[in-house]
């Protein structure tokens, strides 16, 4: 993996000891928040995670490079192509990008696979894909990896642009067990609570870490998901979220949008919609979530 991957020099010290990693993904810059808010957004997560004890390592393609840990000139140089011309990673899009030698941003899929490979265990997002409200074939390729790549997800859950009871009958069809982090409800990203029951209930970074060891121990070549609740503080109104998710929908619907360019369309509508108020609890929960698994990750490297 060596020729294909270029390690920072902190994640690949840490990992040479049996420290603390947690991987970022790359899709929430260039195609989840508008610049400049991305990049910060970026940086303020990997704070939180160095200070629960842990390093972040952003993982993306630039000119069919693998960066196993960006550095901040290179996670500026992918927030300013937001929109732009970055591929949005998902496994069928990897080995597109390494041959094209273009720049590309790695999804919860994408992330899952590369971090796998660079033997990172655990990979903090915002949210993952789902099923696509009205459109039961539109599945995102993160529900697949989920089943088949270890690695343990840290999020707030998905978008209610998606639908949610039908995201969990397909993580359950894949064997990927929904753990609430201080919750028994499965969080809607903005929302605290879709309604959906969780699998379990952990409270603390030890128990999380006893699932993954437990995960471990049996051999199973599939992934967990860990969902945090947005901060309350930072939730948005949920009456005017929805109203601007439904609109955002229609209007998709309307226009065609649909495929890879259906969540990063519908994200963007909705922080236009909500006068920006969507972004700043996005900013909010990716930190929260850094800061968990940086906890739960250190918790992890205690027990070997
Ligand atoms: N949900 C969000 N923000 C995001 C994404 C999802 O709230 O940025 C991104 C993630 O990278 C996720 C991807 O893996 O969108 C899912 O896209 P698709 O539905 O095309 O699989
Ligand atoms: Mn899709």
């Amino acid at each position: 993996m060596s020729e294909t991957f270029c390690y920072h020099p902190d994640v690949a010290a840490a990992l040479a000891d049996g420290g603390p990693v947690v991987a970022l993904e790359s899709t929430v810059i260039t195609h989840g928040l508008p610049y400049p808010q991305n990049v910060a957004a970026a940086m303020a997560m990997e704070t939180a995670v160095r200070s629960a004890g842990a390093v972040p390592a952003t993982i993306g393609i630039i000119q069919g490079q693998v960066y196993i840990g960006l550095d901040g000139d290179q996670i500026e140089y992918l927030g300013q192509r937001a929109g732009q011309d970055v591929r949005k990673c998902s496994r069928r899009d990897l080995p597109l990008v390494l041959a094209c030698r273009g720049d590309g941003a790695t999804t919860v899929a994408g992330t899952m696979i590369l971090a796998h490979l660079a033997g990172i265990e655990l990979f903090a997002t915002g949210g993952i894909g789902g099923v696509h409200r009205g459109h039961p074939f539109d599945v995102s390729a993160d529900l697949a990896e989920l089943g088949r790549t270890p690695v343990t997800v840290i999020s707030s859950g998905a978008k209610s642009i998606l639908d949610l009871p039908a995201t969990r009958e397909v993580l359950e069809t894949n064997g990927v067990p929904v753990i609430g982090y201080g919750t028994d409800e499965m969080p809607a990203f903005f929302a605290p609570s879709s309604g959906l029951p969780v699998d379990l209930r952990l409270d603390t970074p030890e128990s999380a870490a006893a699932v993954i060891a437990a995960r471990r121990r049996l051999g199973l070549q599939s992934g967990l998901l860990i969902t945090v609740p947005v901060p309350a503080a930072a939730a948005c109104d949920p009456e005017e979220l929805e109203a601007a998710i439904s609109q955002a929908t229609q209007e998709a619907d309307a226009q065609g949008i649909h495929g890879p360019a259906a969540t990063p369309w519908l994200l963007s509508r909705v922080v236009t919609l909500t006068d920006g108020r969507s972004l700043e609890a996005n900013a909010a929960l990716l930190q929260n979530n850094g800061r968990v698994a940086g906890q739960i990750a250190a918790a992890l490297a205690k027990q070997h």
